[in-house]
C-alpha cells in the first residue's frame, strides 16, 4: 500500500520492500517517515534530486554475528548478534541494545531508523543506529547473563568507539549488562574509555538521571502537551503498560505531578489499582527480584488480569512503554470510547498504523515516540558530555537539562507543525523536523 505517499517516494518505498524481505517492522517505520514527507518533497525537491531520502533509508553498515556462550550446565549455547549503523551524518552512531527472543534484522533496524530522527530532534551530536540480539535473559543467572555479554563484546568492540558508535541499554539491557559488556571492553582495549558506552553505573561513568531519563523525559514532554491545552496532570487517571525501565519511571513522574497511575503490566498480563499503583512494591519486584507483575496483587486490593488488554482499563491519558505494535485499533477504539485524551509513547512505534488512524479520526492529542521517548538518548548524549569532560553533573542539574530538551522537542513538533500547515500534527511535526536536520546535514557532506 503506497496511496498516502507523495508519487516521487513511491520508487523509493518500494526499494525498501525489494531490499528487506519479510522485515515489516522496518517498513512500518519507513512508511510511516515518508509518509510524512509529502510536504517536504514539494518544498524541497532538493531532497529527492541528490537522493538523500534514498540514501537514508539503507543503513551505512550492518553487523551480524555469531554469539557462543556457555550456560551453567556446561552446555554450548549459540546466539546471534546484530548492530546497525545507520546514519551519521550528525555524529558517531547512537542507539540501544536489545535482548529479547524475537529479536531479529527486521526489528533492528526499524528501531535503527526511527533512531536517526529522535536523535535528531534531541539537538545532540548523535547519529543512528541500534543493536541487540535473540539471546533471551529471563531466566538466566548473573553468571550466564554475563559471559554472552562478554562473549557478544568479543565481536562488537572493534566496530565500536567513543567518536565511532555509542550503544546503551533498551529492552533486556539495563545495567547489569552494561556493566559486563563495559567490563569486556576495557579490557579487550586496554582502554578507560567512559564514553563508549552510556547507561553506566553512577560509580563508573554514569551519569544522573539517566536511569530515569527516558519514563521522566515522556511525561515532561506529555506536560507541555496538556499545558497547551491549559491543564496539568493533576487528578488524571493515566495507565502506563509495561513495567520495565521507561515504565517504572513514567509512572514515578505522573505521580510525583498528581496524576494516578492505576495499571501497569509485562507479557504475562497486567494490574490494576484503583488507588495507584505502589511503585516501591513495582520496583522490588522487578528491579531486585526481576519477578513477575502478578506478584504485586498479593496482599492487597488490587486485581491481575491475565488474558485481555490493559488498553480496556479506562483513562484519560495512555502511555504505552513496553513494546512495538502494542496499541492497535482495536485497543485504540476501546481507549477512545472510554474518554482517552492524550496517547504518548514511551516505546518505541508501540501504536500500529490503524490504531494511530483511529486515535487521529477521534481528536486525541498524539505524541509519537520519537520525540516523546527521546529523553533516554537526550541524557545519554548528557553523559557522553559529562565523560568527555571528565565531569559529574549533580541529579538537579541533568533534570533541568532533560526537561529543557523535552520542552525544546516539543516546540520544534509544534512549529513544524504549523509551518507544514498541520498545527497539533505531533506526527508530522516530529519526523519532519527530525528528517530535515538529518537531510540538510547529509546534503552538506557529499554523496558518501
Ligand atoms: P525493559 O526491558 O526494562 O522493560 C520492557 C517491558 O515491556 C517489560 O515490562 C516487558 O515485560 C514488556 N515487554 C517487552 N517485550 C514485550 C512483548 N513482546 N510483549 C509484551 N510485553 C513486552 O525495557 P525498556 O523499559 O527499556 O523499554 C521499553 C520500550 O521503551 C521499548 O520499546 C524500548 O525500545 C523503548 N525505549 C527505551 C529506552 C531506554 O532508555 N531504555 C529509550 C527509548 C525507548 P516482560 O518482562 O514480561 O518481558
Ligand atoms: O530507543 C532508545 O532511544 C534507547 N533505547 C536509548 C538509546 C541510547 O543510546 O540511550
Amino acid at each position: 500500500m503506497t496511496n498516502d505517499l507523495h508519487p516521487a517516494l513511491v520508487p523509493i518505498y518500494e526499494t525498501v520492500l525489494r531490499r528487506n524481505p519479510g522485515e515489516t517492522e522496518f517498513h512500518q517505520a519507513t512508511y510511516e517517515v515518508l509518509e510524512s514527507l509529502r510536504p517536504v518533497v514539494d518544498k524541497r525537491p532538493e531532497y529527492v534530486e541528490a537522493s538523500v531520502i534514498e540514501r537514508i533509508c539503507e543503513p551505512e553498515r550492518q553487523i551480524i554475528f555469531r554469539v557462543p556462550w556457555v550456560d551453567d550446565r556446561g552446555k554450548c549455547q549459540i546466539n546471534r548478534g546484530f548492530r546497525v549503523e545507520f546514519n551519521s551524518a550528525l555524529g558517531p552512531y547512537k542507539g540501544g541494545l536489545r535482548f529479547h527472543p524475537s529479536v531479529y534484522l527486521g526489528i533492528v533496524k526499524f528501531l535503527g531508523f526511527e533512531q536517526i530522527f529522535k536523535n535528531a530532534l534531541t539537538g545532540k551530536p548523535i547519529g543512528g543506529g541500534k543493536g541487540g540480539s535473540d539471546f533471551d535473559p529471563k531466566g538466566k543467572s548473573d553468571a550466564e547473563v554475563m559471559r554472552f555479554c562478554q562473549s557478544f563484546m568479543t565481536e562488537l568492540y572493534r566496530h565500536l568507539g567513543e567518536y565511532t558508535d555509542v550503544p546503551a541499554g533498551d529492552i533486556g539491557v539495563g545495567g547489569r549488562e552494561i556493566g559486563y559488556l563495559f567490563g569486556q571492553y576495557k579490557r579487550i582495549t586496554n582502554r578507560y574509555e567512559a564514553g563508549v558506552l552510556t547507561g553506566k553505573g553512577l560509580t563508573w561513568g554514569g551519569s544522573q538521571v539517566r536511569t530515569e531519563a527516558t519514563g521522566y523525559g515522556l511525561v515532561y514532554f506529555v506536560n507541555e502537551m496538556l499545558l497547551a491545552e491549559n491543564t496539568t496532570f493533576e487528578g488524571k487517571r493515566v495507565v502506563v503498560s509495561g513495567s520495565g525501565n521507561v515504565a517504572i519511571y513514567a509512572a514515578e513522574k505522573v505521580s510525583q505531578l498528581g496524576g494516578t497511575v492505576v495499571a501497569l503490566s509485562d507479557s504475562g498480563g497486567y494490574v490494576v489499582d484503583e488507588g495507584g499503583v505502589d511503585l516501591d512494591t513495582i520496583k522490588d519486584i522487578k528491579e531486585v527480584r526481576r519477578g513477575r507483575i502478578s506478584e504485586y496483587v498479593q496482599g492487597r486490593n488490587a486485581r491481575f488480569i491475565e488474558d485481555g488488554s490493559i488498553w480496556d482499563v479506562p483513562c484519560e491519558i495512555a502511555l504505552p512503554c513496553a513494546t512495538q505494535n502494542e496499541l492497535d485499533d482495536a485497543a485504540a477504539a476501546t481507549l477512545v470510547r472510554n474518554g482517552v485524551r492524550v496517547v504518548a509513547e514511551g516505546a518505541n512505534m508501540p501504536t500500529t498504523q490503524a490504531g494511530t488512524r483511529v486515535l487521529r479520526e477521534a481528536g486525541v492529542k498524539f505524541a509519537p515516540g520519537k520525540a516523546a521517548n527521546a529523553g533516554g538518548v537526550a541524557t545519554s548524549a548528557l553523559e557522553m558530555q559529562q565523560n568527555a569532560s571528565r565531569d559529574s553533573w549533580s541529579f538537579e542539574t541533568t533534570d533541568d537539562r532533560l526537561k529543557e530538551i523535552m520542552q525544546g522537542i516539543f516546540g520544534s513538533c509544534m512549529m513544524t507543525a504549523e509551518e507544514y500547515g498541520m498545527p497539533g500534527d505531533y506526527v508530522a511535526g516530529a519526523n519532519i523536523a527530525g528528517f530535515t536536520q538529518v537531510a540538510d546535514a547529509m546534503l552538506a557532506l557529499g554523496i558518501i
